[in-house]
């Protein structure tokens, strides 16, 4: 991209999933080994779950938060933050992950539209803020002082964060490329449509074939440690 870009790709959006990571260390969702293998979805990532049992809710969020400080960005997360660092043209990097690995890669044109782990937000008065220690000992919410912080992070059911600014930057993008999700969530799952009859081309980055890929004008499977280097090259 870098290299020799394509004079009709101006405007790009990159959509992550959890397979960006997988390489770092951080645990997917629906792989062999995955997150959902020693939970139940319905017990840890849905508004009734926190309701029903909040602090086994807040564990499963801390156990993550804490193993962020044992993980590090891998070549694929420092490509995406020299792609953002060097590409002249509008750049999006919208993230599914909750993880901050690519902040620490140095990626700034970034959104995570599913929430941060190092965020909490208070269900009292709506604040979200900066959050890195355990939320399991009930801390109060910095700004009104009630006990009632959760994790800002958006379960099953609630909207994801800044979809009207992703829509748009999909609408105006002339090239869509999805990079480790298994496009299984929505409306993540939906933005390669979207980009496609906008008109966009549409690239995945996947280790193997994913409920997206036939969807997609251009299909690479393989590692995101080899092939967004590649790519961004
Ligand atoms: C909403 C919490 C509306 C964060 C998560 C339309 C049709 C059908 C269903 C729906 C629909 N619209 C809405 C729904 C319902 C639901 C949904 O999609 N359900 C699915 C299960 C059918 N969606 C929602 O509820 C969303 N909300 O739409 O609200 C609304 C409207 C009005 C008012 C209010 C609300 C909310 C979705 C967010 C849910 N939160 N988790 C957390 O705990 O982390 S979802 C969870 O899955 C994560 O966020 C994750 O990001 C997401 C997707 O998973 P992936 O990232 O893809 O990870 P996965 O393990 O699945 O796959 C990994 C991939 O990587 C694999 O393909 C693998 O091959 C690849 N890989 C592995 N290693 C590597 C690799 N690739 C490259 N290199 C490697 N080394």
């Amino acid at each position: 991209m870098t290299g020799k870009p394509d004079p009709r790709i101006r405007n790009i959006v990159i959509l992550t999933g959890a397979g960006v990571s997988a390489e770092s260390g951080v645990p997917t969702f629906r792989g062999p080994d995955g997150l959902w293998e020693g939970h139940r979805v319905e017990d840890v990532a849905l508004p009734e779950a926190f309701r029903r049992n909040p602090l086994l809710v807040q564990r499963f969020y801390d156990e993550r938060r804490a193993a962020l400080s044992r993980v590090e960005p891998n070549a694929a997360h420092l490509a995406l933050a020299r792609l953002d660092a060097e590409w002249s043209g509008a750049l999006l990097l919208v993230t599914q992950n909750v993880d901050d690995l690519h902040e620490r890669a140095g990626s700034k044109r970034l959104l995570h539209m599913h929430g941060e782990l190092k965020r909490a937000l208070c269900t009292g008065c709506g604040a979200a803020s900066p959050w890195s220690a355990d939320l399991s000992g009930a801390p109060a919410c910095p700004r009104c002082a009630a006990a009632a912080l959760r994790p800002d992070i958006v379960w099953f059911g609630e909207m994801p964060y800044h979809m009207d600014i992703i829509e748009a930057a999909i609408d105006a993008c002339d090239l869509f490329v999805s990079i480790g999700t298994s496009g299984a969530v929505y409306p993540a799952a939906g933005f390669v449509d979207h980009a496609r009859s906008c008109g966009a081309r549409t690239l995945e980055l996947n280790l193997d074939r994913s409920a997206g890929t036939p969807m997609f004008g251009e299909v690479r499977h393989g590692p995101a440690g080899a092939l967004v280097p590649e790519f961004v090259a």
